[in-house]
């Protein structure tokens, strides 16, 4: 087993229930659950420091945690001399009892999953609710199989981990959309959505969006489809309907909810919506519970999240937003709703992404303030028409961003790039800068 994070710990115990050998081994010294480790399973091998291409090798099996790229030099050359390579979610999908439901996607994925639940808990479901979703209700993928008999088992699902996953037969697979990311680790966006296509390994429905063609499963995949998108429904499909000024989420010619009743916004936030419908629909949920859902649903924290207003400027942060398409749809979204312009703070940890496509959020914004690592590379790719300003750290880029803003104007924090070069974690970076705006109260 290679990783002791949360998947890695939630492999050790499995294994340990079933009675499965097993050895964990982490490149780290300190890999961050260790001590959890130690006093649930004090007898266990651990291998800590380097992967050793000797274990890898004498392995009769590899479960390699999502964090852990399968190019990892050891690793990859035990799979080149025949041993077989697996992760939590295969062996998860061979062991569940109940249908899986999979989610994945290049964004959205923590949204869709988190107001399915909602859906499915509003219609009495019980439900397992896991996989890569961060939240206090989640759990890793086999940890779940030990919190008791579910209805369904609800999973978030990275391409990290559908990379090991052989066949996950779920019951509904979406692969929600598809952009640019994670190249630190694909060599190009076909080999990313190469991995993301396994959801559709023996699915039995699959809901697709019909504005994105990375969406849709292979052409000889015969099984029922759900069809979702920003446009008019289409026949036994999802989509916007509108009636004189008021526009709806609808399935075929039936209205769901109109839009003013949902409490996120920007077309991204439409499209999660309709996609966790069709997913509600596919296993047979009425549209009741899908409507007290969608109505109470006010998305999640670090996703395009309000956190105050200062003088007129209302702030806002999408730190989840780490790859270049969520940054732009968190500025669609917001620019369409707000009056005045919006001053973005971006930045960080690239992950290799190319960001020439931002020049597209030109129109909306009064000016850039730029942080981290990649700080430079994310500016060049906004294109010489918008103000910019370099800022040290998060304070530092907030008073820089009220600088330039005025009344009616937005600041957000929409990074377009991982936060692993300043912080632990997204949820680390956006709760540092909802306490630099608390701190200006
Ligand atoms: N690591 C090492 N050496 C090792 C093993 C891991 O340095 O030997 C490092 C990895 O490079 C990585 C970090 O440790 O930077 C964590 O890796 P991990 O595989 O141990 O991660 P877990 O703690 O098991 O968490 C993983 C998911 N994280 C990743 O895939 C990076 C969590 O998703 C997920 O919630 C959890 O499993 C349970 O399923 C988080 C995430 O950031 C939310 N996911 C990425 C994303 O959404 O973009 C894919
Ligand atoms: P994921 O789990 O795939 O990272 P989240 O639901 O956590 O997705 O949203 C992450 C960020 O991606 C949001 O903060 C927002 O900026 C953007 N986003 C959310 N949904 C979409 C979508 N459907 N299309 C494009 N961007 C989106």
């Amino acid at each position: 087993m290679v990783g002791l994070g949360t998947t890695g710990l939630s492999c050790a115990k499995y294994f340990a229930r079933t009675g499965r050998p097993f050895k964990v081994v982490d490149s780290r010294q300190q890999p961050p659950r260790l001590a959890e480790l130690k006093r649930l399973l004090p007898d266990v091998e651990i291998e800590l420091g380097r992967i050793s291409a000797q274990s890898m090798r004498q392995a009769g099996e590899i479960v390699v945690s999502p964090g852990i790229s399968l190019k990892t030099p050891e690793i990859a050359a035990a799979i080149a001399a025949g041993v077989p390579v697996t992760g939590d979610v295969d062996v998860f999908s061979r062991a569940a009892a109940a249908p899986i439901i999979a989610v994945t996607g290049s964004n959205g994925k923590s949204t869709v999953v988190a107001l399915l639940a909602d859906i499915m808990t509003a219609a009495g479901k019980n439900i397992g609710l896991g996989g890569n979703l961060d939240s206090d209700n989640a759990m890793a993928a086999l940890d779940l199989l030990a919190a008791g008999e579910k209805e369904y088992y609800l999973l978030e699902l990275s391409s990290f981990q559908l990379e090991t996953t052989q066949r996950l037969g779920a019951e509904v697979a979406v692969l929600l959309n598809l952009c640019p990311d994670h190249l630190d680790r694909y060599d190009d966006l076909q080999e990313y959505h190469l991995a993301k296509r396994k959801i559709f390994n023996g699915c039995k429905q699959v809901v697709v969006n019909r504005d994105d063609v990375y969406s849709l499963p292979p052409e000889d995949l015969h099984i029922p489809r759900w069809e979702f998108g920003l446009s008019a429904p289409t026949a036994g499909g999802l989509g916007l309907l509108a009636e004189g000024s008021e526009r709806y989420l609808a399935y075929g010619t039936e209205k769901i909810v109109a839009l003013r009743e949902l409490k996120v916004f920007g077309s991204h936030n439409l499209a999660n919506a309709l996609a966790a419908c069709a997913v509600a629909l596919a296993v047979g949920i009425e549209l009741p519970s899908i409507r007290v859902a969608l109505r109470r649903f006010a998305g999640l924290p670090h996703r395009c999240q309000w956190v105050a207003d200062i003088e007129g400027v209302a702030i806002y942060n999408d730190s989840k937003g780490t790859n270049v398409g969520a940054t732009l749809a968190a500025v669609a979204g917001l620019g369409a709703k707000i009056d005045g312009g919006i001053v973005l703070i971006a930045g960080g940890d690239g992950k290799g992404a190319d960001f020439r496509p931002l020049a597209a959020m030109e129109p909306w914004l009064k000016a850039v303030i730029l942080i981290g690592r990649d700080g430079a590379e994310v500016a060049a790719g906004i294109g010489p028409h918008v103000e910019k300003h370099f800022a040290p750290d998060l304070t530092a880029a907030l008073s820089a961003a009220l600088n330039r803003a005025a009344r009616g104007d937005a600041i957000l924090l929409s990074p377009a790039c991982a936060s692993f070069d300043m912080f632990d974690s997204y949820q680390q970076r956006g709760t540092a800068f909802v306490k630099a705006v608390e701190a200006l109260q």
